[in-house]
């Protein structure tokens, strides 16, 4: 089922025979889920179906799994010299901003999200795509001097395997891209399992693979649940890595059952990210960036600015500032180009997002501004909901320790530089923090102390594809981005030639008698 909306943009745009018709992809064919299962993809903007697709099962998991084993274990990709794969990657890149506008209108319509930031990951992934083309070339190993001249000693990078990469619903082409260019430039083979919620852009991507060249069995991908599809994926012997993006406890339990056969494990669970605004900063760039960093597509954001920390003396009149602009923003839909911040994924994704709500009021928080559904009569059908501010929330409530993942900000008071990134220390997750100050000293001795994987001064928001990007303590394990992002699908051999073998007789009964 394709709506019209989608119908009328795709035809407007010949280029490549884009995939929808929302099949699996199994060593270089599309093909039906073997039990011919089927899910309904939901527009968020006003619920309606969007697209029928297949529904994997775990008879697809193998099939997909002995594709990739097979395909690494025998075929070209992991021996095809790095040059080759870097081309087929920079393919990759340029087939993207070909077909830019077509993959942004459909993130749009999947996930809700405004065209304009469909657009933007669009050039954020054709962007990560040439950078791991550039590093894939880079990186030849290293001899090692082994104190002896007659041993060649030489440390080189293989590839780890079959990788299955388990993708989220806030980003899915920009996070799965995050995984799939440097696990192709090391040489893997992969499964893709993008979120059952936001499949579609996905599809689009294993097209663009494979018309780039990417042989048969290398990428393949099974649609599903987390249950059907991701946990066997987990389980399975033949898959060597798995590379997650998601949930906290969806992370926690790919952790421990990816222990059964020890595989490798990259996680991403978000993250509950302090904005520290000090009085002495540029406070209308700090406004404008706390209003972004919470409001941006929907607060679904894993380095969204979620806890807002202000220092004592701005607090009053800033929340003011605050509430009033964010009273401001136009909801609505991604695809209408007037629309500031789109509906939540889903109607049970909203259901949570109420449920926070509800408890900040219990918990005492106070409401400032949000905290409904919008009134408006059309926004009615989709998954809308408010900008909402909290104030006067401290450490202790639950709504400022756990991952809202809505357009929910708390904001807490500080009086000190140590209070401030007490307090911005104070989470089980690691993952972005930022700090605003005119003292770049101070801005700098608070980034050295916060606890998380990014720190922005004077900024909330950017990532670079050649700089690392993952968490601290609870959000997650290994790095994505950058030279660590290659090297999460990397394994290190060390190759030791004697080039001069003689008998040592370690055991000296060995030793021929003189
Ligand atoms: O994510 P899940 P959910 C956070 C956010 C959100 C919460 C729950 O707070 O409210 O997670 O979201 C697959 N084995 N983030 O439940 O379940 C699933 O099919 C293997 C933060 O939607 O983690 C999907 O492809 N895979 C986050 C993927 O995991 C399994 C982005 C993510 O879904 C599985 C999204 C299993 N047992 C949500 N169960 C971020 N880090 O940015 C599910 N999956």
């Amino acid at each position: 089922m394709i709506t019209a909306e989608k119908l009328e943009i795709f035809m407007a745009t010949p280029d490549t025979a884009l995939h929808l018709d929302g099949a699996l992809y199994i060593d270089g064919h599309w093909v039906a889920a073997v039990a011919g299962d089927s899910r309904e993809v939901i527009n968020p903007a006003d619920g309606s179906a969007l697209q029928r697709i297949d529904e994997g099962s775990a008879a697809d998991v193998l099939a997909a799994v002995a594709a990739a084993r097979t395909a690494f274990d025998d075929g070209p990709w992991p021996r095809t010299p790095a040059t080759e794969r870097s081309a087929i990657l920079f393919r990759v890149a340029d087939l993207l901003d070909r077909n830019r506008s077509r993959i942004a209108t459909i993130d749009t319509l999947d996930t809700g999200k405004t065209l304009v930031e469909s657009g933007v990951d669009v050039d954020d992934v054709a962007a990560v795509f040439r950078y791991y083309a550039a590093l894939a070339v880079g990186d030849p190993g290293r001899l090692v001097d082994a104190g002896d001249p007659a041993v060649v000693s030489r440390v080189v990078y293989e590839p780890v395997g079959v990788c299955a990469l388990i993708g989220p619903w806030n980003y899915p082409l920009l996070q799965m891209s995050w995984k799939v260019a440097p696990a192709l430039a090391a040489g893997n083979t992969v499964i893709l399992k993008p979120s059952e919620v936001t499949p579609l852009s996905t599809l689009i991507l294993v097209e663009l693979l494979a018309e780039a060249g990417v042989p048969a069995g290398v990428v393949n991908l099974v649609l599903g649940s987390g249950a059907a599809v991701g946990a066997p994926l987990v389980e399975s012997p033949d898959v060597d890595l798995v590379s997650f993006t998601g949930g906290l406890a969806t992370g926690k339990a790919i952790m421990r059952s990816a222990a059964e056969t020890v595989k490798k494990v990259a996680l991403e669970l978000g993250g509950k990210n302090p904005n520290i605004v000090f009085a002495d900063a540029d406070l209308g760039a700090a406004l404008d960036a706390a209003l972004t960093g919470a409001f941006l597509h929907a607060g679904q954001v894993c380095s969204a600015g979620t806890r807002l920390l202000l220092e004592d003396s701005i607090h009053d009149e800033f929340v003011a500032e605050l509430a009033r602009r964010a009273e401001l923003i136009r909801i609505g839909r991604g695809s209408d180009e007037k629309t500031e911040m789109p509906p939540l994924v889903s109607a049970e994704h909203r259901a949570k997002v109420e449920g926070y709500v509800d408890l900040g009021r219990a918990e005492g928080a106070r409401l400032l501004c949000g905290g409904h559904r919008p009134r408006e009569a059309e926004l009615q059908e989709g998954f809308y909901y408010t900008p909402t501010i909290f104030v006067d929330c401290n450490r202790e409530m639950r709504i400022v320790q756990e991952e809202t993942f809505g357009p929910i900000v708390t904001v807490e008071r500080f009086e000190t530089e140590d209070e401030a990134v007490r307090l911005g220390n104070d989470t089980a997750y690691g993952l972005a923090g930022a700090v605003w100050t005119a003292d770049r000293a101070r801005a700098h001795r608070v980034a050295g102390r916060l606890r998380h994987g990014t720190v922005w001064i004077n900024d909330f928001g950017p990532y670079l594809p050649q700089a690392e990007w993952g968490g601290f303590k609870l959000s997650g394990s290994g790095r994505e981005l950058g030279p660590s992002g290659l090297a999460e699908y990397r394994e290190a051999k060390h190759v030791y030639e004697n080039t001069a073998p003689s008998a040592q007789y370690w055991f000296s009964g060995a030793k021929p008698k003189e």
